[in-house]
């Protein structure tokens, strides 16, 4: 796990002499990726230097509120071809970006911005902290640094980033500069209602019923403290969903009482694998489990993948679990 490196200040320097830039965020993109990338984006542009987002499509309907302000936000691939400079947010692998990024990034240099702890420095320029609630915080601080105006739509965005990487200011990531950084962006003209409204209250039913599948097959292990949800290829089939559409779901195992690990296997039979999402309580250190399956992420929020089918993965994960957290009572 890597501690605090590079600095606010050695991303500005970098942009000094810049004039086009592509900026992007991992693939499949959350509330933080997409906030803090948007925020970025705008605000660079208001500031004399060219930039665009790439590869964050398809992102979640739910987020869709937070796009289509400026007109030419999302780049084409001749931006990509002419750009100076690739800025990747919230990103701790750069096999996580997207594929036309992985294409794109031969000619680029890439400036690494991110708070996963399991980062692993793939920038030209790497500013990791992993103390930071989200990329959105990093963003509001480069902001600060450089001076840049924060309005309204960019607050929006950062405030999307802060809500959703903090469980709604619920985390132990939320620290009092969360706090005064969300007093700022309210300051700035945020209406945190409508953020509400559209994040967390847009679910369609089609999700829902994606829940329920999950749900059907909870299962609880060592004594209530791990609970586990499921669900197959043919329940997205079925319903007509996508892995965007399976976000929020393991949230639902760990709002039982009790349950200090939450885990979430979904397969995604276009890879020929399993896809573990996993939500703990300390000391569980949900990174360094994930670390074991190739994964990274938080200490209380981390993801990995697994070859083979569900069967496969239960038969690793529940295990393992045993093994590493349980076998000695804590
Ligand atoms: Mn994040």
């Amino acid at each position: 796990m890597s501690d605090n490196i590079g600095t606010p200040e050695a991303v500005l320097q970098e942009l000094l002499t810049v004039k086009k830039v592509v900026v992007t965020a991992h693939a499949r993109p959350d509330g933080d990726a997409l906030g803090s990338a948007l925020a970025l984006r705008r605000m660079l542009d208001q500031n004399g230097i060219a930039a665009r987002i790439a590869g964050l499509e398809p992102y979640p309907v739910r987020f869709r509120f937070l796009i289509g302000h400026d007109k030419n936000e999302m780049c084409g691939d001749q931006w990509l071809e002419t750009a100076d400079l690739l800025l990747v947010l919230d990103c701790g692998a750069f096999d996580r970006a997207s594929s036309n990024i992985l294409e794109a990034e031969r000619h680029l240099r890439v400036i690494n911005i991110d708070h996963h702890g399991s980062n692993t420095e793939f920038g030209a320029v790497n500013w990791i902290n992993p103390s930071a609630s989200s990329t959105g915080e990093m963003i509001w601080k480069l902001a600060k640094c450089a001076g840049w105006t924060i309005d309204a739509v960019t607050a929006t965005a950062l405030w999307t980033a802060l809500v959703t990487d903090t469980g709604r200011f619920g985390f132990e990531n939320t620290t009092p500069e969360v706090m005064q950084i969300g007093a700022n962006l309210l300051e700035c003209g945020v209406h945190p209602e409508v953020i509400e409204r559209n994040v967390y209250q847009s679910i369609e039913l089609k999700e829902i019923r994606l829940s329920e599948r999950a749900l059907s097959r909870l299962a609880l292990h060592e004594g209530g403290r791990v609970a586990l949800v499921a669900l197959t290829h043919d329940d997205f089939l079925e319903l007509g969903c996508t892995a965007e559409n399976a976000q929020d779901i393991v949230n639902l195992p760990r709002q039982i009482a009790g349950v200090e690990v939450a885990v979430f296997l979904y397969e995604l039979p276009e890879h020929g694998k399993v896809k573990v999402s996993l939500r703990t309580i300390a000391p569980f250190h949900a990174a360094e489990f994930c670390a074991i399956f190739g994964g990274g992420g938080h200490a209380r929020a981390a993801g990995c993948s697994i070859e083979g089918d569900l069967n496969d993965a239960l038969n690793a994960v529940i295990p393992t679990l045993h093994e590493r957290w349980f076998s000695s009572s804590r």
